[in-house]
């Protein structure tokens, strides 16, 4: 769509979020920074430009690739927008003076190259006070066990987004078993292909709807293995 004929910052905020819905459809990219600098200067919170401008778009490019109306290289655009429009929220969300609270080495799973979800639990972990160790996309099992190993996290978070990956998230877990470690970590799982049931019969120990439900299901397991030390220190 061509938007010379729009003016952003004209746009009253419900009109400049649905233009930024289609802005996103149609992978543009400085129009969502645009859109995203304006909302944050009219006090929106980062949170709200998040869900609101940005995933709640990108939720209809979903739709539309599903259906076959959208495809990987539009996709692609859209998600370069999407990310271009994260990069401004990040240092927001995470600058937040929060005390450290735990650890998290996260990742996308072997196979799968799908990262803004991801990479939003990710932001919105550090802005909720815990360090998060980001090992990217496709990760294997390899790599997952040397980065436990080198910060001995508290929490794995891992991520799949293709009915063809998650199945991988057990080999993790089968491995940890293996290892003997299962039982120093925390696996929370997330992604749009997933649901509790699945997690469970992985052995993950929870599964995450999104980054809000990720935030305070770490928040959870952190304040239950500090009940459990102090238990056993008594
Ligand atoms: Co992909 N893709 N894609 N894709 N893509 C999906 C996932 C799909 C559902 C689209 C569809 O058909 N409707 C479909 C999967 C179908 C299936 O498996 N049943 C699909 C497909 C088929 C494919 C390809 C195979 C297409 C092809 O090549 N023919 C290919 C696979 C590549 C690969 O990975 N090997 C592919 C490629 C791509 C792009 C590269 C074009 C691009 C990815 C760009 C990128 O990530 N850098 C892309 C995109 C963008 C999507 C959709 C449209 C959007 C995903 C997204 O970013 N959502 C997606 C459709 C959909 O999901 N409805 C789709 C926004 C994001 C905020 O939500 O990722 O769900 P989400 O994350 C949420 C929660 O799930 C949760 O919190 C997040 C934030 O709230 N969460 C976690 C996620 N991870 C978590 C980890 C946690 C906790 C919570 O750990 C603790």
């Amino acid at each position: 769509m061509a938007q010379d004929d729009i003016i952003l910052a004209d746009l009253d905020d419900a009109a400049l979020v649905q233009q930024m819905h289609e802005d996103l459809y149609d992978g543009l990219k400085e129009e969502i920074e645009q859109g995203v600098m304006i909302l944050l200067g009219r006090t929106w919170t980062p949170y709200k430009v998040l869900t609101e401008a940005l995933v709640e778009g990108m939720r209809i490019v979903g739709e539309d690739f599903r259906d076959g109306i959208l495809f990987v290289p539009e996709v692609l655009m859209s998600a370069n927008a999407m990310k271009a429009g994260m990069k401004i929220l990040r240092p927001l969300l995470v600058e937040t003076g929060a005390p450290r609270v735990g650890k998290m080495v996260i990742g996308t799973v072997k196979g799968d190259i799908h990262d803004i979800g991801k990479n939003l639990v990710a932001m919105m972990l550090e802005g909720a006070g815990f360090e998060v160790v980001d090992l990217g996309i496709n990760t294997d099992v390899d790599k997952f066990l040397k980065a436990i190993d080198e910060h001995q996290p508290d929490l794995l978070g891992m991520s799949a987004l293709l009915t063809t990956t998650m199945p991988y998230m057990k080999v993790v877990i089968e491995t940890l078993k293996e290892k003997g470690i299962r039982d120093k970590i925390s696996v929370l799982v997330g992604g749009a292909p997933l649901n509790e049931e699945f997690a469970r019969a992985i052995g993950a120990d929870a599964y995450c709807r999104d980054a809000a439900v990720a935030v305070e299901t770490a928040k959870d397991f952190i304040k239950r293995k500090h009940n459990q030390r102090s238990g056993a220190d008594a």
